[in-house]
């Protein structure tokens, strides 16, 4: 306990926002936090022959699964054992600006050795995360390349689910470096992946019993890459996105996830054997992107079968038939993505209206107010798109089509060339933070803060 009171420097209180505060060794004594998160250097070794130092959550990768009660007040302590400034975001809950954990909203950073404590209510119900909002720049091993990165799920007060068992899934790619694509710009490629900081065949399998329905909640905390799973034998009954029910529940071969994203899936267990969950595209399952299905009592080697095509669209989960509700005008905000060349060998500076943060428009919201976002994506690039703390609802996609209802998220993947179209209700006042979830797009400008007025 002694390292805990050395590390403390009573220098790093400014800054401190309300709701978060220094605790003292004597105060941390008296009450423990319902949720304790500290972040310390950490090898993850992803197989015997990969190693990688990094930061992580409570010494393991993913971070913890934290469940919570919808409503239920928790506390949180957080302490950063790193050599840097840390931030934790709460990635889909409905938290006040000075907690949501991202800087350019107003949540003070944690200095190192530093500690704070807050407490927070949890909501909405459904598959959040957790994870670090710092910036990177050319450093292939920090903010979101690091993988600090853990889950949460907030459930409902009644309501058990329709399944037998829950099994958290995360995506991660690891030993980034910089490479110049056909257009010219640097991006980053990695060397490694893996689900749940493991390489295929060196994690503990997911152990199933024939007859289970097993709900599978995937994340994708990759820094840049969109993923595409799919389990051999089996098939994904998706039953949310992004932790919200989606109105149309729908059977599928694959799952794609853009950064950020979140896929609940419901999968039947009814073909006894060892199957490989993995990466559709061979050379990133290759690079160790998959893991091991295993039914009780069977002996023998995992087996995948390739899918012949990619194949994914938000609007089949959608209730595209419905009748659209009479008199609920959104204001329309219009924002148009393009990068800005700034030589070979360089990175891109990315624009949101012809402006990179931190000199981006900042649109005035009204509380109550309903707005469409009309995002027009002139570069050559998908950008999954996030916002802080609301949920939208994604309303088009791929720049036409009947009006989608009902898809709930808080990323959408907004394809190269292309408009898509959200809209959300102004309902959680403070600054807003709008921004691409590809750190290396965030980190060359590629967000905005709303404000409420
Ligand atoms: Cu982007």
């Amino acid at each position: 306990m002694t390292s805990r009171i050395t590390r403390r420097r009573f220098g790093q209180l400014s800054g401190l926002a309300a709701g978060a505060a220094l605790v003292s060794p004597a105060m941390r004594a008296a009450t423990a936090p319902d949720i304790a998160l500290e972040i310390a250097p950490y090898t993850l070794e992803a197989s015997p022959k990969h190693h990688f130092k990094t930061v992580a959550y409570n010494g393991q990768i993913p971070g913890p699964l934290f469940r919570m009660r919808q409503g239920q007040k928790q506390t949180v302590e957080i302490r950063n054992a790193s050599s840097e400034p840390e931030v934790v975001h709460w990635h889909g809950l409905f938290l006040p600006p000075e907690i949501d954990g991202a800087m350019e909203e107003g949540t003070p950073m944690i200095a190192p050795g530093g500690t704070v404590r807050y407490s927070m209510t949890p909501d909405p119900v459904g598959f959040r995360w957790f994870h670090t909002h710092t910036f990177a720049g050319k450093d292939l091993t920090k903010a979101q390349y690091g993988g600090l990165h853990g889950f949460v799920l907030i459930e409902p007060r009644d309501a058990p689910g329709a399944y037998d068992r829950e099994v958290f899934i995360g995506l991660h790619d690891w030993g980034g470096h910089f490479e110049g694509s056909d257009d010219g710009a640097m991006s980053p490629v990695y060397d490694v992946s893996t689900i749940n900081g493991k390489m295929l065949g060196f994690g503990d399998p997911v152990r199933v019993k024939q007859g289970e329905r097993v709900m599978m909640h995937v994340l994708n905390s990759s820094p840049t890459e969109v993923h595409w799973i799919a389990l051999a034998g089996h098939r994904f009954q998706v039953v949310a996105l992004d932790g919200n029910a989606v109105p149309q529940p729908k059977t599928v071969e694959m799952l794609r996830l853009a950064p950020a994203e979140r896929v609940s899936a419901i999968v039947e267990m009814k073909a006894p054997g060892k199957w490989v969950m993995g990466e559709v595209r061979k050379h990133i399952q290759s690079a160790g992107m998959g893991i091991v299905v295993e039914y009780a009592g069977v002996q023998e080697n995992a087996t995948w079968t390739q899918p012949e095509r990619l194949i994914w669209n938000y609007r089949q989960f959608s209730a595209s038939n419905k009748v659209l509700p009479i008199g609920d005008e959104a204001t329309r905000i219009e924002l148009t993505f393009d990068s800005k060349f700034e030589g070979h060998g360089s990175e891109e500076r990315w624009r949101i209206n012809g402006k990179s943060y931190p000199d981006t428009e900042e649109p005035a919201l009204k509380a109550g107010e309903r707005y469409r976002l009309v995002m027009k994506n002139e570069s050559m690039d998908d950008h999954p798109m996030h916002l802080h703390r609301h949920t939208f609802e994604v309303r088009q996609v791929d720049g036409g089509g009947p009006e989608m209802t009902g898809l709930r998220k808080d990323v959408v993947l907004v394809a190269a060339k292309s408009t898509a179209e959200i809209e959300f209700v102004a309902d959680h006042p403070g600054r807003t933070l709008f921004h691409c979830h590809q750190q290396d797009h965030m980190d060359r400008g590629f967000m905005m803060v709303f404000r409420y007025v």
